[in-house]
């Protein structure tokens, strides 16, 4: 117990060694530049360009004033919408270039192609009204939900003058479709087709092996991250890219694939594209509130898809109850395809199961066998995604919209 408690100290203290780190590498980053793989250093914007595909940057101002980044690539084709997951940003569709990754891949199907930001990622930071610190940072998933999906929703059918979009979301991007579809019950219809990675509502079995610490924890964390004034978790940083570069030189023996097999249960280092491994490095983490950490692991605890818990007191004045009100995925009326491996940490099989008995419009479950041995960010950064994930995607969309 105080081991762990100096352990949770001792982490915090890391954040800012690593800031420190930060200011004396990034003097040498140009040096560096020329040496490595160019992706390492460009945005959504510059492997867009790089690429060929001609991105346009889009503000949208949310309904509660936070300016959402999206990153368009214009067709000619009807609209799909891809939703990062928790602390990745818009370049988790692209890092892996448009052999692999499935920005490019649909854009070149004719799609018109949308890449939201989450508020407080690395790219959706501004305010309307340049509000405090600790009041901008005061948002977990369900404002990701009900403020930036809706706002960014209205906006992209209002610019492309059509009354439904598709919706491609991975974890996290999951999450935050259901607290919509849930609570925004009338953006179902503006849903034509969705297709939902690795869905993460329930995380009641969570598989981290870190878990029982951090959720035991948690209200020291909370205690000692607001006392420091941390309101952002894992923001994205130069050193990302520092990190990551270390990472290759010394391959094969890597210690960056270390966090990938304790925090993402990774089987083999071989199947999260190791000739891209520097660059999916150095975009993540790409940053979130603590407080959105904080609601994650307290849905763990409950076992409850649930709202933001305050404590019983405050709950009462909030919500009208003690406890916090249940998320209704049974109003989720919106089509959805799933895709969901049985060996996923974040995805267990068990909270994907007591999902799919809840959901009301299931077009199509895909199970990835666990001999597959597919892990959750292999969804996305996978080497094997392009057979496992990208073509049934491609195929789902291509079919239920008659793109055939
Ligand atoms: C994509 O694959 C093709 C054929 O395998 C190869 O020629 C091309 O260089 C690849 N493109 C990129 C950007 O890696
Ligand atoms: C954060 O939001 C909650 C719920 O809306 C509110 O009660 C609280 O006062 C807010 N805190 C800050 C610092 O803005
Ligand atoms: C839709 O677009 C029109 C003009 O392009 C604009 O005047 C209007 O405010 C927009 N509505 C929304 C909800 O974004
Ligand atoms: C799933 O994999 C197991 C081996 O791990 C195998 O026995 C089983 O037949 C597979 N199931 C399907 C549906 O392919
Ligand atoms: C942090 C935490 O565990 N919060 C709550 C999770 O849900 C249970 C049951 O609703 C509460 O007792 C916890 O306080």
């Amino acid at each position: 117990m105080v081991l762990s408690k100096v352990g949770i100290v001792a982490f915090m203290i890391l954040f800012n060694v690593d800031s420190v780190f930060n200011n004396v590498m990034s003097s040498h980053i140009d040096k560096m530049k020329s040496e490595w793989d160019s992706d390492v250093f460009l945005d959504s914007f510059g492997l867009l360009t790089k690429y060929g595909y001609a991105p346009e940057r889009i503000s949208v101002t949310t309904e509660d004033g936070y300016v959402i980044d999206t990153f368009h690539i214009p067709r000619s084709g009807p609209p799909v919408l891809l939703v990062h997951g928790i602390t990745d940003s818009s370049d988790e569709w692209l890092v892996l270039g448009p052999n692999r990754s499935l920005a490019y891949q649909l854009a070149d199907a004719g799609l018109d192609v949308w890449l939201y930001n989450s508020r407080g990622n690395r790219y959706s930071r501004e305010h309307r009204d340049n509000i405090p610190k600790k009041e901008y940072w005061n948002f977990t998933y369900e404002e990701m939900g009900t403020q930036d999906l809706p706002a960014v929703i209205d906006h992209i059918l209002n610019v492309t003058s059509q009354e439904k979009l598709s919706y491609i979301g991975f974890s996290q991007g999951t999450t935050i479709f259901f607290v919509m579809c849930s609570m925004k019950p009338d953006y179902n219809t503006k849903i034509e087709v969705s297709i939902l990675l690795a869905p993460v509502a329930w995380i009641a079995h969570l598989k981290l092996p870190t878990i029982g610490i951090v959720s035991r924890n948690l209200e020291l964390l909370s205690s000692i991250t607001e006392a420091l004034g941390l309101y952002e978790l894992y923001p994205f940083k130069i050193s990302n890219v520092i990190k990551s570069l270390s990472c290759l030189r010394l391959y094969p023996t890597n210690v960056c694939y270390i966090d990938f097999y304790i925090n993402y249960g990774l089987v083999h280092s071989d199947y999260l594209s190791p000739d891209k491994i520097a660059v999916i490095g150095s975009h993540i983490p790409a940053g979130t509130s603590n407080l959105n950490f904080q609601h994650f692991i307290q849905n763990y605890s409950s076992k409850r898809f649930q709202r933001f818990d305050y404590g019983s007191k405050k709950n009462l004045k909030v919500y009208s109850s003690k406890q916090p009100p249940l998320y209704n995925v049974e109003l989720v009326t919106a089509p959805v395809s799933i895709i969901a491996s049985e060996i996923d940490w974040y995805s267990t099989n068990d909270d994907v199961q007591k999902l799919k008995s809840k959901l009301p419009n299931i077009k199509r479950f895909i199970a990835l066998n666990s001999s597959l041995e597919f892990s959750h960010l292999e969804f996305v950064y996978g080497t094997r995604v392009q057979k496992i994930v990208n073509e049934r995607v491609i195929n789902i969309l291509l079919d239920d919209l008659n793109m055939r």
